[in-house]
């Protein structure tokens, strides 16, 4: 299956890296061509849980038509980024090409079927953890699963497909028929680690010590999980708050995507993470003050440091 990934940032190098090593013909569709050429020329760097490599990745370019058609399109865009990613693949796209988000927050499977409506849309999330340590290098640093599932019906044959897929890449993967149910807990997990690691600047193991942080952060996954169930989803995890100490052991050396964006100066994804909680809770009629209060004080980080996509 040929493999195109959008977006050479860490949890794409990373899935680039792990496909290639396996085998698989996989490439990676930068919108960058000085990134693009840089990579091509240095290779990939990956450092951390899978081992020390540096891997020849001839495979990358800023021009659809080099590519040409893709089996399997991965978005690992920043969630703001997905409408004009998906423009940006449309050559790669055929009738028969399966597209699959990964991505952090609510929102890219709407913009996914907004731009494909017929295609076959796979969506799920992964508990690998990635930090970029520079271009084309990143530091393994988080193993956990990947859960993916078919929007519909139809495509559930084609989530069994990416699951064979990855399993032989040895990226542990499960299937869901509950896709909304698994996106909405991994949004409670990013709202809760997310903001915290970004406006503390620490690695993600650091807030389960720090007993103020576990009452922020618990506090934010109650309004979650209130929003949730009065918007008639179905959270995956008995104890929503448990996971998320669960998730920050699981992936303790990582320094979460959102203050990997802080610190690189960086547009953060908070509005589609607590940002996007207060406005579906605003809908329900179910308030969020800690999530708003987070996704104010990330965006005043933002405004500070003149973030730029
Ligand atoms: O998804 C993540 C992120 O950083 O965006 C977690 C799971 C928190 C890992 O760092």
């Amino acid at each position: 299956m040929k493999t195109v990934i959008i977006g050479p940032g860490a949890m794409g190098c990373l899935y680039a890296f792990l496909l290639t090593r396996a085998g698989y013909e996989t490439w990676l569709l930068d919108c960058r061509e000085d990134r693009a050429e840089r990579i091509r020329a240095q290779g990939l760097k990956i450092e951390g849980l899978s081992g020390d490599y540096q891997l020849p990745f001839p495979r990358i370019s800023a021009f659809p038509h080099v590519i040409a058609k893709a089996d399997l399109l991965i978005l690992f865009v920043k969630a703001y980024n997905t409408a004009t990613a998906l423009e940006s693949a449309r050559e790669l796209v055929t009738a028969n090409t399966i597209i699959l988000t990964l991505q952090n927050g609510i929102g890219n499977v709407e913009a996914i079927r907004e731009a494909y409506p017929h295609h076959a849309i796979v969506a799920g999330t992964t508990a690998q953890g990635a930090t970029l340590l520079g271009c084309g290098h990143i530091r393994h640093a988080g193993m956990g699963e990947t859960i993916i599932g078919g929007i519909d019906a139809n495509s559930l044959f084609h989530a069994k497909l990416i699951k064979d897929l990855f399993m032989s890449a040895y990226i542990p993967t499960e299937m869901t028929e509950d896709v909304k149910g698994i996106l909405w807990g991994k949004l409670l997990i990013n709202c809760a680690i997310n903001p915290l690691t970004a406006i503390m600047r620490v690695p993600n193991g650091q807030l389960p010590k720090i007993p103020d942080l576990c009452e922020i952060m618990s506090r934010a996954v109650e309004e979650g999980a209130a929003i949730a169930r009065s918007a008639g989803i179905t959270l995956p995890y008995s104890d929503q708050v448990a996971k998320v100490m669960e998730v920050c052991e699981a992936t303790a050396g990582n320094r979460s995507s959102m203050l990997q964006d802080i610190e690189a100066g960086r547009k953060t994804e908070i509005n589609y993470l607590n940002g996007a909680l207060v406005r579906y809770g605003k809908e329900t009629g179910v308030a969020a003050p800690v999530n708003s209060f987070l996704t104010h004080l990330v965006q005043a980080l933002e405004t500070g440091s003149s973030a730029v996509h």
